[in-house]
This record gives structure tokens, sequence and C-alpha cells, in this order.
């Protein structure tokens, strides 16, 4: 697993220094409530490993990588979702504000498609 980043926010989340509202967990993954959810169900699901955005982390461990997937379909489940929307902003020109990885889970209202 690549190293915490000790500015992190996520990271402080994964070690448990900063508290989350947590869903569902796995020995590399951690799923947990979005602070600002934009939805009914709004989690989100992260790799425990630091790397900045999904294609790094797909790049650095594919099977890490694909086990967001998975538990994001658990997350759904549990929450019984019809259907979610798994989003991934890479970059700040479309509105990624946190430097670590992560899968939104949306559901649970309807969702507009293309998104704004
Ligand atoms: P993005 O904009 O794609 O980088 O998404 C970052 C999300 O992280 C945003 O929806 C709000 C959420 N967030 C920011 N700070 C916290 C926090 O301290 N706890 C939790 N649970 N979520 C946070």
């Amino acid at each position: 697993m690549s190293a915490a980043d000790p500015d992190c926010l996520f990271c402080k989340i994964v070690a448990g220094e900063i508290p989350g509202d947590t869903v569902r967990e796995t020995d590399r993954v951690l799923a947990f409530r979005d602070v600002n959810p934009q939805a009914p169900t709004h989690v989100l699901v992260v790799p425990k490993a630091h790397h900045e955005n999904a294609a790094a982390s797909a790049a650095a461990d594919p099977d890490g990588f694909a086990e967001l997937f998975t538990v994001a379909a658990a997350v759904a489940r549990d929450e019984g979702l019809p259907g979610h929307r798994a989003v991934f902003n890479t970059g700040a020109a479309v509105g990624q504000t946190v430097f670590h990885t992560h899968l939104h889970v949306i559901g649970g209202r309807d969702l507009a498609w293309p998104p704004g």
C-alpha cells in the first residue's frame, strides 16, 4: 500500500483520525457518507492506499481499483437503490476538491443527464 499522505483528509478518515460515517469496509476499501450529500444516498468509496485520482489508483493497484466498484454495488444494494450513479471527478477543472481517489455513489432521487 502506498504511504498515507499526512495532509490528506481521506487518509485521515481511513486512519480513523477524523470520524467518518462508515457504511462498508474491506481490507483495501472504505465507504463512508459524504459530508455534503447531493442526494438521499451519497457515499464515497475510497481505496485505503493514497493516490490522487482514479487513473493513478488503477495504474498502481488494478485489483484494488476494481474493488471500488464491487463495494459501490454492495452499497447501492444495501441502500435499496433501484439505480445509482458512480462518478470520479478527476482534476480541479471538473470539481475535484479532495485529491485522494474517491468514487461518488449517488442515488435515491431522479438524476439528470447530461450532468451539469
Ligand atoms: P470531489 O469534489 O469529487 O473531490 O468530492 C469530494 C467530496 O468530499 C465532496 O462531495 C465533499 C466530501 N467531503 C469533503 N470533506 C469531507 C469530510 O470531512 N468528510 C466527509 N465524509 N466527506 C467530505
